[in-house]
């Protein structure tokens, strides 16, 4: 594939600096195995997350020096909500510091009775948490197809509407706290949701008086895959598109720190309840700050003002996507196993198929990040049986679906040189694939796991 020309100039760098093999044989030992435990410094081209690691434009930058720092009614604040009220169409904005601030706020207003569900898509790990905090069940409800790393899908996020349906009527619509639409669905590998999926999931919930929201940490990225992929949308603009997938939904809990390219921020967005609006506001105050400003600084209000503008630009879009699909397609034509089609924020390669071998109770995915980390360098983040961590009542590892290497692409940082790097790096490992080991722990906390955790590999 010929590489999208990237929309923009480069006008200042971050150096960074590829240390020897055997430093980072040092550095992994020392870490624990565990990519998380690494410095910064001894990373060379960083793919852990897309969150907050994005280049802000100059544009971005300009607007941290226009920061009005006062503590309430900053003018930043009044930008922001009318870049929410433009785009999104919504009345109510809340900033928060990122995108579990505007979770926290919100889930316990939406779960009344310990016990009651939340169904996604596919629930984030820190969106599960949240939900299970506030005395909730987090169940997910995506199509099978996603779990089919081969099968081409276009929406591989969308709900199982039949599942849906079933599950309300077998346990009651009061039953269910609220419905949340993860776009892209993150954990299915950066997956887009469709038009269509999303008014149909409004239907159902309209039709049980089921509340409903969207997670909207990738949607602008959600709404460019609906204009290349969806019938009916390829001449519709971004703005329009996401302006539809919003109006189907009463609210948004965002993490700006991805399509909003800003170092720090989120979002809870409210259609026009006010009275879910001022209970929201009850519970800002206490946990994120004043409500407006939620524990940013004006600074950050203004760059995340810009940067959703910034976002939805189809130029960028159409150059962010591709950039990541140039690596999807890098490792495909390499022989590599990826989740396909390639998602919006990462590739998504599958350790399972390249490590037949080795089970998920010893890690897979987390044998081959580590493995590629002391190859090239690269660092990646193991979505997996890792993870997932165990069950809460036996006390045995879980064992995944899919047991994921993901690479994600931070926004306007890395070249298609960096991401060659990548490629020939996982290519090259696959190779001796026969000859890596799994892992095992050396001290294991109770949750949470994969943060902290130290392993050894197997003997
Ligand atoms: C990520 F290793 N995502 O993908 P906050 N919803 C969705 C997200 O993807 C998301 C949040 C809500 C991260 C960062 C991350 O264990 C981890 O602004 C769909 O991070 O609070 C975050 O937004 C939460 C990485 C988060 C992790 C937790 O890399």
């Amino acid at each position: 594939m010929r590489p999208i020309p990237e929309p923009f100039r480069i006008k200042m760098v971050e150096p960074i600096k590829r240390i020897s093999r055997r430093e980072r044989e040092a550095a992994l030992e020392r870490a624990g195995y565990n990519l998380f435990l690494l410095r910064g410094e001894e990373v060379y081209i960083d793919l852990l997350t897309d969150s907050g690691t994005g280049a802000m434009s100059d544009y971005q930058w300009a607007g941290l020096m226009q920061g009005d720092e006062a503590y309430s009614g900053s003018r930043n604040f009044y930008n922001l909500k009318n870049a929410v009220k433009d785009i999104f169409g919504y009345n109510f904005t809340i900033p928060t510091h990122q995108g579990r601030g505007a979770e926290q706020v919100l889930f316990p207003i939406l779960i009344k009775k310990p016990g009651q569900y939340v169904i996604s898509n596919m629930h984030f790990d820190t969106t599960k948490a949240h939900v299970e905090l506030a005395g909730g069940r987090a169940v997910n409800m995506v199509i099978e197809d996603a779990f089919d790393t081969e099968k081409y899908h276009p929406f591989k996020g969308d709900f199982d509407l039949e599942k849906l349906e079933a599950f309300i009527n077998e346990q009651g619509a009061e039953k269910i706290a609220f419905i949340v639409i993860t776009i892209t669905c993150n954990s299915a590998g950066g997956q887009p949701v469709s038009m269509n999926n999303i008014r149909k999931v409004s239907e159902i919930a309209k039709k049980y008086n089921i509340r409903i929201f969207i997670d909207a940490a990738r949607f602008a990225e959600n709404a460019f895959f609906i204009k290349e992929r969806e019938e009916g949308y390829a001449d519709k603009s971004i703005k329009e598109i996401i302006k539809e997938m919003f109006s189907y939904v009463e609210g948004f809990t965002m993490s700006a720190k991805k399509d909003a390219i800003v170092n720090i921020g989120g979002l809870l967005g409210i259609k026009e309840d006010e009275e879910l609006y001022n209970q929201a506001c009850s519970r800002v105050v206490p946990m994120e700050g004043f409500v407006t400003y939620g524990g940013l600084a004006g600074r950050d209000m203004e760059a995340l003002a810009r940067g959703l503008y910034e976002g939805i630009d189809y130029q960028y879009l159409e150059y962010r996507i591709g950039h990541v699909k140039y690596l999807g397609e890098r490792l495909r034509e390499g022989g590599i196993p990826i989740q396909y089609p390639t998602g919006g924020h990462a590739v998504f390669v599958d350790a399972k198929k390249i490590l037949p071998h080795i089970p998920y109770y010893q890690f897979p995915a987390q044998a081959l990040a580590n493995e590629l980390y002391l190859d090239a360098g690269v660092r990646g983040v193991e979505i997996g049986s890792f993870l997932l961590g165990r069950d809460p009542d036996t006390g045995e590892n879980l064992e995944s679906p899919l047991e994921l290497l993901r690479l994600t692409i931070p926004r306007r940082v890395y070249t298609y040189t960096h991401l060659d790097i990548v490629a020939d790096g996982l290519i090259n490992i696959k190779e001796k694939a026969g000859t890596l080991k799994g892992l095992e722990f050396t001290y294991e906390p109770k949750i949470l796991r994969h943060f902290t955790a130290r392993l050894r590999p197997v003997q």
